[in-house]
């Protein structure tokens, strides 16, 4: 039940990505309980950053979870890239799950979302539904005193999407114009959901952790007058000292987006940190701690303030061998 001016506070959770025990904890830890077949609160109400999908344990109790939230009124929830890629393959993904043919997709797409379909085998109608709840989802979130995306907060493509749509939810015609590389449309889904990155320097390449070879790196969007490399790389893997002292091209500058210190506090996911949650930022706060990689499933408790508190960041472990164990829940 919430009182008539809305709710009070805000709870902001990073990536879930199926880890839904963990969820389940973090919520209950927070003081939301289960009402008629949703978890809400009296008093506040929860944000989901996206990347509700793929890669754990429990990607189906996850998202009936999540969504019963938001049909309750409970919570808001925007769009992450894995959602994304769901919708742009969704015939793909539809087809998958009715014939069981693994040729229809294609492998590296298949490795991406292995968790996701194993678990929906069985259940190829609610994948459907699922999918076009997706399509209604919000790609970003300005609320009271706060703003919220899933992985950049660019001000000028919002702009420009906002004066175009007027909402911050997906439409029809959004998703149709976004399938256009090179549309606003498309630029905007990329930026808000992947972030910012820069090439590497002619012919350089990098491996990451995971295996994959890059020819770039992601970047902060809120640095500050960056010079090199090292200012403005925001990536699980770090680059090699040379590179990180490797200063930045004009031309390269110019790309990156700044997010101003005079801004409400931003909040995101997407980015694999690890180590004890801090705000980046006094007004900059990344939520992924790696959940799904059994570090912390990670929340902040905003209640208004213009300079993001340590002690509001609230977070489980993530246990390997039982979702359900608390006792790694203390530091
Ligand atoms: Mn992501």
């Amino acid at each position: 039940v919430k009182t008539a001016a809305g709710p009070i506070g805000f709870d902001i959770f990073g990536d879930i990505h199926g880890c839904h025990d963990a969820l389940v904890r973090l919520l209950e830890r927070l003081g939301y309980r289960e009402n008629d077949g949703a978890y809400g609160h009296s008093k506040r109400q929860a944000i989901f950053l996206g990347d509700l999908i793929d890669r754990g344990p429990k990607i189906r109790e996850t998202l009936h979870l999540v969504r019963a939230m938001e049909l309750a009124g409970n919570a808001r929830v925007i769009i992450g890239n894995h959602e994304f890629n769901a919708i742009w393959q969704k015939n793909k993904l539809d087809q998958y799950l009715r014939s069981g043919d693994s040729d229809i997709l294609h492998p590296r797409l298949y490795k991406l979302m292995q968790a996701t379909l194993e678990q929906f085998r069985d259940y190829p109608e609610e994948w459907q539904e699922f999918t076009q709840w997706f399509e209604s989802l919000a790609l970003f979130w300005e609320g009271e005193g706060f703003r919220a995306v899933h992985a950049c907060w660019d001000a000028e493509l919002i702009q420009q999407y906002q004066q175009r749509y007027h909402t911050s939810y997906l439409t029809e015609e959004f998703l149709l114009a976004a399938q256009k590389k090179e549309s606003l449309e498309h630029r905007v889904v990329d930026r808000l959901t992947r972030g910012t990155s820069m090439a590497l320097p002619k012919g350089l390449k990098l491996k990451s952790k995971d295996g994959f070879i890059r020819r770039f790196f992601r970047t902060k969007f809120w640095s500050e007058s960056p010079k090199t490399y090292g200012d403005v790389v925001f990536q699980p893997d770090p680059l090699p000292y040379d590179l990180a002292e490797h200063p930045i091209a004009v031309d390269d500058k110019s790309s990156l987006v700044h997010y101003d210190p005079n801004d409400p506090p931003v909040f995101f996911g997407h980015y694999w940190l690890k180590g004890r949650p801090k705000p980046l930022l006094h007004n900059v706060a990344c939520l992924d701690y790696s959940a799904v990689n059994f570090g912390r499933l990670t929340a902040y408790c905003f209640d208004g303030e213009t300079s993001l508190k340590e002690d509001n960041f609230k977070w489980v472990y993530v246990d390997p061998n039982n979702n359900d164990a608390d006792l790694l829940d203390v530091e």
